[in-house]
């Protein structure tokens, strides 16, 4: 039988929204330890603004988001439910900005915000870095086709798990624009739609939460697909439903 999967889309920070979310994943998980949790990449970045023990920030979501990610991760530890933590092109920013400074230049600003509210309180970072380090390129599930990526894969390899990371981080259109039929149904991120894509082979579940305050949310229950979203209000709507 297949297993349930809550496959939670971009965060980008938005630690108003993501708050709910990762509420509902306690509560759906408290009454099924079998569903397995999701993460496609972009946690942090164009995060919120707000305040940090008396001072302010252009971006302290980024922050917080990681600090609720951690709790997550302890509590699937704890409840043995399995789970799986995807890189987005915005955390090898990141961890690339930490390293050397040196990244894509457009994203330069939102990058120095991010980076500022993790040295809030600097001994996050180590800890960011070494949660970006284990981060997967994809996860894949053999026995039912399933692929789960934060951009996408490259079309023209025979085989697509042989892609070039860039592919897994970046890939766009020429990806999920393909004729071609992925022998996997894949799962990402990374391409705003205000309407989610879901066809057989492929479901892109970024709404653009940090542009429209709606984190998407895909439970994958089998073929069934359901994508739900959430926003800061704790407001919960089906977008998508098969
Ligand atoms: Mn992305």
């Amino acid at each position: 039988m297949a297993r349930r999967r809550l496959v939670v889309a971009d965060i980008h920070g938005q630690i108003g929204i993501f708050r709910h979310i990762a509420d509902y994943i306690r509560s759906c998980t408290a009454r099924d330890k079998k569903i397995e949790i999701g993460f496609v990449g972009d946690y942090a970045d164009r995060g919120e603004p707000g305040e940090w023990q008396g001072r302010h920030y252009a971006d302290i979501g980024s922050r917080l988001v990681y600090e609720e990610l951690f709790r997550l991760k302890g509590y699937f530890e704890e409840k043995k439910i399995s789970y799986f933590f995807l890189r987005g092109n915005h955390e090898r920013d990141l961890a690339g900005w930490f390293d050397n400074g040196r990244t894509t230049a457009k994203y330069t600003k939102d990058l120095e915000n991010t980076a500022q509210g993790l040295r809030a309180e600097p001994s996050i970072v180590p800890e960011v870095l070494k949660f970006i380090e284990a981060t997967a390129l994809y996860h894949v599930d053999e026995k039912e086709k399933l692929l789960f990526v934060h951009g996408g894969v490259d079309p023209k390899k025979e085989n697509i798990l042989d892609s070039d990371p860039t592919y897994f981080l970046w890939a766009r259109d020429h990806f999920y624009g393909s004729t071609r039929r992925y022998p996997y149904r894949v799962i990402f991120g990374h391409t705003k739609m205000t309407v989610p894509m879901v066809k057989e082979d492929r479901i892109g579940i970024d709404g653009g939460a940090y542009e429209n305050g709606w984190l998407n949310l895909l439970s994958l229950d089998g073929s069934r697909a359901e994508i739900l979203s959430f926003n800061a209000e704790g407001d919960m709507i089906t977008r998508y439903k098969e």
